[in-house]
C-alpha cells in the first residue's frame, strides 16, 4: 500500500489576530475591486477607459502587495514594511495620474501629474527614511514628509489643479473636489498610523493603535474610494455623451 499524504502549508492565525484579520480582508477587497474595475471597462467611453484602467491597477498592484504582506505578517508577525513602501511608490503616484486624467478635459499640462508625482514620492522615501532607516529621527522625516504631503493637498485643493477642475466645471469639478476631500481626510489617516507605530514625542498620543490596522484602514478607503469616484464620474460621463 502507499500512503500518499499532501501537506498544504498554511499559516496559522489566532483568532484575536486582529492585525493579519485586516492584512486578509485588505487583500480580498483589493482582488474584489481589481475585477470589479477590469470587467466594466468594455462598457464605458474610449476616453474613459484609461482613467478606469488606472484604477483597476492600482487595487491589482495593492492586491498583489497584500498578498505577500499578508503571508510576511503571519510567517513573522512583523511589519512589512517594505513591501508596503513598495506598493505605495507604485499607487500613490498612479492617484497622482488620476488626477491628472480627469483634467485634461480643461487642458491639464504633463508638468502638473510630474510636479503632483515628485511630491508623492518625497513623501514617501522620507515617510520610508523614518519607519526603517533613521528610526530615531521618525520626528524629523516624518515632517519633511508631512511638508511635501501639504504641498500635494495646498496644489489640489488651491493651486493650478483647482483652476483647471474649475475650468471643467460638472461632473469633473464635482468628482475633484470628491478627490480633493479623500487626499485631506482620508490620506491624513497615514500620518496617524505612522505616529502609532514610530518612535518620537507623539509617541503616547496614538501609542495604543497597530500601525497595520490604521494602514490598511487608510489603503482600502483610498484606492477602492478613489477608483469609485473615477468610475462614477466616467458613468455619468458616459451616459451624457450618449443621450
Ligand atoms: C494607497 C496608498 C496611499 C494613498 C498612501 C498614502 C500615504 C501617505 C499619504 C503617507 C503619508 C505620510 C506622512 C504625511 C507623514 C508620515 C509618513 C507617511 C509616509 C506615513
Amino acid at each position: 500500500m502507499i500512503n500518499l499524504s499532501l501537506t498544504v502549508e498554511v499559516a496559522r492565525l489566532a483568532a484575536d489576530d486582529y492585525v493579519g484579520f485586516s492584512f486578509f480582508v485588505g487583500c480580498m477587497a483589493m482582488m474584489a475591486a481589481s475585477a470589479f474595475f477590469f470587467l466594466s471597462l468594455s462598457s464605458f467611453d474610449k476616453k474613459w477607459r484609461t482613467s478606469i484602467l488606472v484604477s483597476g491597477i492600482i487595487t491589482f498592484i495593492a492586491a498583489v502587495h497584500y498578498w505577500y504582506m499578508r503571508d510576511y505578517w503571519s510567517s513573522f508577525a512583523e511589519s512589512p514594511v517594505f513591501f508596503r513602501y513598495v506598493d505605495w511608490v507604485l499607487t500613490v503616484p498612479l492617484m497622482c495620474v488620476e488626477f491628472y486624467l480627469i483634467l485634461k478635459v480643461a487642458g491639464a499640462k504633463k508638468s502638473l501629474m510630474w510636479r503632483l508625482i515628485f511630491l508623492s514620492v518625497v513623501m514617501l522615501v522620507t515617510g520610508y527614511f523614518g519607519e526603517a532607516v533613521d528610526r530615531d529621527n521618525a520626528w524629523l522625516w516624518g515632517l519633511v514628509s508631512g511638508i511635501a504631503y501639504f504641498v500635494i493637498v495646498y496644489d489640489i485643493w488651491f493651486g493650478k489643479a483647482k483652476k483647471l477642475a474649475l475650468a471643467a466645471g460638472g461632473d469633473v469639478l464635482a468628482a475633484h473636489k470628491t478627490l480633493c476631500w479623500f487626499v485631506l481626510v482620508g490620506w491624513a489617516i497615514y500620518p496617524i498610523g505612522y505616529m502609532a507605530g514610530t518612535p518620537g514625542w507623539y509617541e503616547g498620543i496614538f501609542g495604543g493603535l497597530s500601525l497595520d490596522v490604521v494602514y490598511n484602514i487608510g489603503d482600502a478607503i483610498n484606492k477602492i474610494g478613489f477608483g469609485l469616484v473615477v468610475y462614477n464620474l466616467a458613468v455619468l460621463a458616459s451616459n451624457k455623451s450618449e443621450s
